[in-house]
């Protein structure tokens, strides 16, 4: 089947035909959008077969199924993955230059679906690859956003944010599928009826209502003919405002959900690790969790009749606390549709969901007002409320008289319910997801709860595809591997170990220079096209990319940038070889700091760049939009990855996965998945600086920490903080810097990430990444070993785990004789 549609000649004929059924043009008049519409209802042909034939295969053996409930998918294009995974691309890119078309130029017409922020939404995305390449029976369960991430423009150096109108050609891959809807109700309040047997039931009364409208994206496994499905919901009334709701007098109610519909998906709250406790996110977590549950349980008692059994086949992982409110909903249905008792339904909650924790900044733990809770979700509080006087009877139990433990541990405190509390109590897994993250969760964060079920704590360390990551992204490094050891790494990353051998290899280290330098190409001449900056490719590319936050420390990453200049300038002779700075980042609409810290970047770079007296011996670019779709390329073309959060507070980071997939070699601290890099990758081919997670928890244990001493003995770290202030980056506008500033000096909690403490040792650390990469040999070498032994880092590997561990997911086959 595949063979047939992908046959050049069969290929090129049915693109040229779905141009004249769709757009009445050929190909000397059709543009490129329409030639990429064209491509995608070619390759859909495809995989509408395949994506039949899986779920046939389901229905029929029934096998275990995880739900992976996110409030984020960041799925990046889908053309290129999909032509991969088929192992298609290489037909269809040739076809496509018989046609006088670049490959590349039709992927670009592609919109990313962002409907995600960063790491968390990023990694479901390449969970759900590695599920469908697994050959697991897997739905994604999500949001259909309006409007995706906002596409990010700097002008003046300042960042605005534009809508992400990523459905505005509609999006080629998704499936509406309007029959298999689903009622999810808001508000109102609860009554309760006793039946003719004498059974007390609840029912939610004058509520207000959308329908939830799933539309599905498939997601390709390589090269198995499995197809899994992203199901993202939309949001319609219910009742169109119309004449005849007018006549029976609902006129209010008809208006009322038709308003609701309408903005409930509209945005991706742009917010990242930080809570804003907005009542349309909370209406948006209900919704998609209400539907992706109801649609479960429908699909579990199309074929079984005892719920009970439900956790043979079922499980939900909850993609941190945001679609936690499934514990209660799953309960609410069980009880009050299905008419199980308690500890029935009590029970199946409890084997049915899972919790993955992402952050231990407490900025992002989630607590949610009562107030709100009750309001919108009358029904559900009860429940909470339930399980709540439950739990807290149990903790008494086991601590009597301990009033600090119920205060410490109870859903419900303080007006507020705690969305972690109830995902732990109801989950039967928790996990963090880096080695150190974890035991940073049980040890200090979530120390009463691990004290309490032990047993239900574990890791798993985050991964990354390979097939987007290396397949896609670094076309040029992945030939390059497979000449040496084979093709097998596309579903076994492990075998990247045999590169080992070649990391002595001159001609080796030669050829892997070369790819890295194509890369550095590509990516500057993309530089030059959306900055208009010239780089120099030969100089080192150290890389910084993703999501702008304080704990991240992009602020150090410029200071050191604004203290090499210094030395420069003070000495012109000193031995720097060149390097190009390159930041990519959104910040958080309303996080001043954040953005602050984006305009310090482009002003730097406006003074740096624009200085001839250096030689262009440092340049700074800041690359607009970072998005999976650019990430691909820069990943591919960096030298160094900069991984510098504030030990203890990056839970893992898959970015430096990526990198170190690329050979890029990781400047970073020992926090989040570094440590684990480190171990595979081995201290001579890793660039580590800083304090350690435990000295970091000890300085904030002990409120001991004090910048200012910093600042007054280390003249250079004086002066670059002075020139913060003295208009050296802001010459119209001296107080402009002032905020950062004073973050780092003055404020309640100065420098709370420890910056300046660390300043020094990232200085030497860059100082030897300097020398480093003067010698050539080495450094190849260093690099091989990267690739060589990013393996574990697939997230084949994580996704392996998770089913080992936690879910205990059939193994399905899909036959293709039928094709
Ligand atoms: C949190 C919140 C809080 C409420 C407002 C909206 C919002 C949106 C996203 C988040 C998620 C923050 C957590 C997160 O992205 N964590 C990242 O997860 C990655 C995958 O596990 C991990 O590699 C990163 O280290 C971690 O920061």
């Amino acid at each position: 089947m595949r063979d047939n549609v992908f046959n050049k000649k069969v290929f090129i004929k049915s693109v040229k035909e779905n141009l004249m059924t769709q757009y009445r043009k050929d190909l000397s008049t059709a543009s490129n959008q329409e030639i990429f519409q064209a491509v995608c209802i070619s390759v859909k042909d495809v995989i509408m077969d395949e994506w039949l034939a899986t779920q046939q295969t389901f229905a029929r053996e029934q096998p275990k199924t995880v739900y992976y409930l996110s409030m984020e998918f960041l799925m990046g294009r889908a053309l290129g993955n999909i032509l991969l995974n088929l192992s298609a691309y290489d037909e269809v890119a040739e076809a496509l230059q018989e046609l006088g078309l670049d490959i590349n130029a039709i992927e670009d017409e592609e919109p990313d679906p962002a409907l995600g922020n960063g790491g968390l939404g990023r990694l479901a995305a390449c969970f759900l690859d590695s599920l469908a390449t697994l050959g697991y029976a897997a739905c994604g369960c999500g949001i259909r956003y309006r409007y995706g991430m906002f596409k990010q423009q700097i002008i003046d150096g300042f960042q605005i944010e534009v809508p992400d109108n990523w459905l505005e050609h509609g999006y080629p891959f998704e499936l509406r599928r309007p029959e298999y809807r689903y009622e999810v109700k808001f508000g109102g309040h609860v009554e309760q009826e006793v039946d003719e047997n004498g059974k007390l039931s609840f029912v939610q009364k004058d509520y207000r209502s959308v329908w939830a409208i799933p539309h599905d994206m498939p997601i390709v496994g390589y090269k198995n003919n499995l197809i899994d499905t992203l199901i993202i919901w939309d949001a319609e009334a219910k009742e169109v405002f119309s004449l005849d709701s007018f006549d029976k007098g609902d006129y209010q109610k008809a208006v009322e959900e038709e308003m609701l519909a309408r903005n409930l998906v509209d945005v991706l709250y742009p917010n990242d690790n930080h809570v804003a406790g907005k009542e349309l996110r909370l209406k948006q977590q209900y919704f998609f969790v209400s539907a992706s549950i109801q649609r479960a349980i429908e699909r579990f008692k199309q074929k079984n009749d005892n719920l009970m059994d439900m956790p043979k086949k079922i499980v939900f992982q909850m993609n941190d606390t945001h679609p936690t409110v499934a514990v209660a909903e799953l309960m609410r249905i069980l009880l009050d549709d299905e008419h199980l008792e308690w500890d029935e339904a009590w029970e199946i909650t409890t084997h049915c969901v899972a919790y993955t924790n992402h952050t231990i900044m407490a900025e992002a733990l989630e607590k949610w007002p009562i107030e709100i809770f009750e309001r919108l979700l009358p029904r559900v509080y009860q429940i909470i409320d339930e399980i709540n006087r439950r739990f807290v009877l149990e903790v008494q139990a086991r601590y009597p008289g301990n009033d600090e433990k119920i205060r410490k541990m109870a859903i419900l405190y303080d007006g507020q319910v705690r969305m972690a509390h109830l995902a732990i109590v109801a989950g039967y897994s928790i996990n963090g997801v880096a080695k150190l993250h974890t035991e940073i969760l049980k040890k200090q964060e979530l120390r009463d709860f691990y004290e309490m079920f032990p047993d239900k704590f574990n890791n798993k360390t985050n991964g990354i595809t390979q097939r987007r990551f290396l397949g896609h992204g670094n076309r040029l490094l992945a030939k390059w591997v497979t000449d040496k050891v084979g093709d097998k790494w596309y579903t076994d990353l492990s075998v990247l170990k045999e590169l080992t051998d070649y990391a002595d290899n001159p001609k080796a280290q030669e050829e892997f220079m070369e790819i890295k330098h194509k890369n550095k190409v590509r990516l500057a001449k993309y530089i030059k096209e959306h900055n208009g900056i010239d780089v120099d490719t030969n100089s080192i590319f150290d890389v910084q990319v993703k999501r702008l936050h304080e704990y991240k420390r992009q602020l150090l990453n410029i200071l050191h940038v604004m203290y090499l200049y210094n030395v420069i300038k003070e000495n012109p002779d000193v031995d720097i070889y060149p390097r190009t700075f390159i930041f990519g980042a959104k910040a958080a609409a309303g996080y001043e700091t954040a953005k602050k810290t984006i305009k310090l970047i482009n002003n730097v770079a406006e003074v740096i760049n624009n200085d001839s007296s250096i030689n262009g011996k440092i340049k700074v670019v800041f690359i607009e939009d970072y998005k999976v779709s650019n990430a691909e390329m820069i990943f591919a073309a960096a030298d160094v990855s900069e991984q510098i959060s504030t030990a203890s507070k990056e839970a893992s980071g898959t970015g430096n996965m990526k990198f170190m997939l690329n050979g890029a070699i990781t400047l970073g601290t020992l926090d989040g998945a570094n440590v684990e890099m480190y171990d595979e990758v081995g201290a001579d081919n890793i660039f580590i600086f800083g304090m350690s997670a435990d000295e970091v928890i000890e300085h904030e244990k002990r409120h001991d920490y004090n910048p200012i001493d910093y600042y007054n003995n280390d003249p250079q770290i004086k002066k670059v903080l002075n020139q913060l202030i003295d208009g050296t980056y802001s010459a119209n506008d001296r107080e402009l810097f002032r905020t950062l500033y004073n973050a780092l000096l003055h404020d309640k909690e100065a420098d709370k990430y420890f910056i300046l403490a660390d300043f020094r040792s990232y200085a030497k650390a860059q100082q030897k990444v300097n020398r480093y990469y003067q010698d050539k040999n080495s450094w190849a070498k260093s690099a091989i070993l990267n690739v060589a032994n990013a393996g574990k880092f697939s997230s084949d590997r994580t996704i392996q785990e998770y089913v080992d561990d936690i879910w205990h997911l059939d193994k399905v086959k899909i036959d293709n004789t039928g094709a």
